[in-house]
């Protein structure tokens, strides 16, 4: 198979959730897509796709697959704009020759978020239980205690992620659409701080350098880290 028809096979978990995801930005308020540098990357047998959109209350929403002949990884992450209380959406997916090593979903909160805003957030998380939990890093105390984390042996583990996932989809983009803007001057500039403290612990993960230093220079890792990934809000 070319790496072209990997992104397009519509058995994979990575094809299912792209569609997932692209699917949960139709209806958020003033969705627009962002045209990037980052749109396809192609360098030996790696290629990656990057969708880029904005809307009224997330600066960006990010939508990536990246694909080789043996790995292939969907990565999205929602940021909030600081002007609006919302907590972060995030979801990766590592699949190593056919196998899923990594299938994560989270609704990250910032300050107290835990405390007023994870009710159906808490009751969902409860009806999903998975075999193959795996330890969250040092690094990932920015995820909230209803966070999934772990291994996919099976098919119907595979279908639960998907489920879980559109369940914490179908919540996020609701608090999204119900979110006020609150430019309060104190409030912004903590969320701001909040948000560049996620975006430092999710650079201290080793692991994504060392895929995208195997696949690229360190350098283009780590500018691709810093711009596409992981980047700063800005004030
Ligand atoms: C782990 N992330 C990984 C792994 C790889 C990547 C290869 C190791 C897989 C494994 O442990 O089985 C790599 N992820 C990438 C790369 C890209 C990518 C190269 O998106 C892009 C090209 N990671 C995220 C987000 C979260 C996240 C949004 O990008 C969470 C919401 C979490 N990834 C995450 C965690 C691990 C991981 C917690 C495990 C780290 C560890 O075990 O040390």
């Amino acid at each position: 198979m070319t790496n072209l028809e990997r992104l397009e096979d519509s058995t994979g978990p990575c094809y299912n959730l792209d569609l997932l995801i692209k699917a949960a930005t139709i209806g958020l308020p003033k969705c627009e897509e962002i045209i990037s540098d980052y749109s396809e990357v192609h360098k030996d047998d790696v290629t990656i796709v990057n969708r880029l959109w904005t809307c009224q209350g997330l600066r960006r929403i990010h939508l990536e697959r990246a694909i080789t002949p043996k790995f292939e990884i969907l990565h999205s992450v929602f940021w909030p704009d600081p002007n609006y209380d919302l907590p972060v959406f995030g979801c990766d997916i590592v699949v190593a020759g056919g196998n899923v090593t990594a299938a994560i979903v989270d609704i990250s909160p910032f300050h107290k978020q835990l405390d007023y805003m994870y009710d159906d957030i808490r009751d969902v998380s409860n009806q999903y239980n998975f075999d193959g939990v795996r330890h969250l890093p040092e690094w990932g105390d920015v995820f909230s205690p209803y966070c999934k984390f772990q291994r996919l042996k099976n098919g119907s583990e595979i279908d639960k992620f998907y489920k879980c996932t559109r369940e914490y989809i179908k919540i996020y983009t609701q608090m999204v659409r119900e979110s006020q803007e609150d430019i309060e001057w104190l409030d912004v500039l903590r969320r701001y701080d909040d948000q560049l403290y996620y975006v430092n612990q999710q650079r201290k993960n080793t692991k994504t350098k060392a895929v995208l230093s195997q696949w690229f220079d360190t350098s283009w890792a780590n500018t691709y880290i810093e711009q596409v990934l992981f980047d700063k809000p800005k004030l």
